[in-house]
């Protein structure tokens, strides 16, 4: 039997009618995943619709409501096998509406492309975007130029796009300078599977081939090493045995580690003395691994979940207060000054006050202390945790910087810590 192919999940993401879904269906069509005839029921389902162009888009957006508005509602997703790997495509929303849903999206993606269409350039939700997947932690981006063929496929038209998909790209922190800029068109089929004929000014990737230059997802081994716990036990003959996945870095036996917060509140010293991991004892785990393992020093009665195992030469902070770039997803009415709900980070739940809301990006817009924060906000505010909450920047570890907002059982927004005042113990 064939060795399967690792996956990756790839979003594509942008603003309201810039052609994703287009792009996709395009991409399962050139590359044989969507039959001939399949494709022909679509384009007079389309055309029946009152449609006409929509027969690509139709490959991804199914639902009713989706083919009689031509606008992408909920997440869809395909698989596309590449040299390297089995893809999971995953067709966001531009509209603001579905923000939600394409926050969701590019919390599954381990890469994404950027799609913006060559005539509109940058649009609201294209800087709404960029803000998102970097503050969701998708590292690798690629932008799609679309609806080239809407410009005569002319570079300079190009050019000035790529250059201002950069400047965005740039101020939310991506780096660009070895980014891959594809000029497409989705809908006639240019430089997505086939390379095009009109554009050879163009020596870059298509997009299938863009699709084998992602990487993998490393396993964040060089980071220190962090393990925050699900769950304390204590077992007969081995004492107590706090289990939980190691974020990042590596755990030694001999290693000496602090426990943060842990019950003090000043943290909890050790060393490890014992690792488990499916009923085997292990010298070592690493990043991604789930394991028990036994603590000298720490007692049932130190740990709880929702403390961290740091490496005690590094530990990570408690934090005073911080600074975040959060998103608001789904809030009844607004965020004010002095919200207070129940932040998630790590398998820790501390409620947090918004103490000040910095600045908002409103519909590409940046507004300055805003009175109020509303569904579909990206905003830099200041949070102040009540109670000891483990944190670190998106910088310093990007595992143990992000979070959810939840309050009365939905999520409210996500965010990334980027400052943060560490708590003196
Ligand atoms: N001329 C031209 N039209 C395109 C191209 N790509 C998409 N379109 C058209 O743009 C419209 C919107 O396409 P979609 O693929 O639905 O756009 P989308 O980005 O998925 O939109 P949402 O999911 O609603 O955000 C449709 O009429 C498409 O036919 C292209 O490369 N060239
Ligand atoms: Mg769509």
């Amino acid at each position: 039997m064939a060795k399967e192919k690792p996956t990756l999940n790839v979003a594509f993401v942008g603003h309201v009618d810039h052609g994703k879904s287009t792009s996709i269906g395009r991409l399962m069509f050139d590359s044989g995943r969507l039959p001939q005839q399949e494709y022909e029921k679509l384009k007079a389902l389309a055309l029946e619709k009152g449609k006409a162009g929509f027969e690509f888009a139709y490959v991804m957006d199914k639902f009713k409501e989706e083919r009689e508005r031509g606008v992408t509602i909920d997440l869809s997703y395909q698989k596309l096998l590449t040299d390297k790997f089995e893809v999971t495509i995953i067709d966001a929303p531009g509209h603001r509406d579905f923000i939600k849903n394409m926050i969701t999206g590019a919390s599954q993606a381990d890469a994404a492309f950027l799609c913006v269409a060559a005539k509109e350039g940058v649009q609201p939700q294209t800087k709404e975007h960029a803000w998102l997947l970097k503050t969701m932690g998708v590292g690798q981006v690629s932008v799609l130029v679309n609806k080239m063929d809407t410009v005569d496929f002319k570079e300079d038209i190009y050019k000035k796009v790529k250059e201002e998909v950069s400047v965005i790209l740039n101020q939310v922190g991506f780096k660009t300078d070895d980014m891959a800029f594809i000029p497409a068109s989705g809908f006639k089929g240019d430089n997505i599977v086939k390379k095009s004929e009109k554009m050879d000014w163009y020596k870059g990737p298509t997009v299938m081939e863009q699709l084998d230059k992602f990487n993998l997802p490393g396993k964040p081994t060089n980071l220190p090493m962090r393990m925050p716990l699900q769950d304390v036990y204590d077992i007969t003959g081995i004492g107590t045995v706090p289990v939980g996945k190691i974020e990042t870095g590596v755990m030694k036996i001999g290693q000496k580690v602090i426990v943060l917060p842990g019950r003090s509140g000043t943290g909890i010293k050790g060393e490890v003395r014992t690792i488990e991991m499916h009923h085997e004892q292990l010298k070592e785990a690493e990043a991604g691994d789930n394991c028990g393992i036994n603590i000298r020093g720490v007692g049932k009665k130190d740990v709880a979940r929702g403390d961290v195992v740091c490496d005690a030469s590094k530990p990570a902070t408690i934090a005073e207060e911080f600074v975040a770039q959060v998103a608001v997803i789904s809030h009844p009415t607004v965020i004010a000054k002095g919200y207070t709900p129940v932040f998630h980070v790590h398998t820790a739940q501390v409620p947090c006050q918004f103490t000040e809301l910095i600045e908002v990006n409103r519909g590409g817009e940046t507004i300055k202390n805003p009175d109020f924060l509303k569904n579909g906000d990206v905003a830099k505010v200041r949070i102040k945790p009540i109670g000891n909450l483990v944190l670190e920047t998106q910088a310093d570890n990007p595992h143990m910087s992000r979070f959810a907002i939840r309050d009365a059982g939905s999520t409210v927004a996500a965010g990334v810590c980027i400052e943060l005042t560490p708590k003196k113990i």
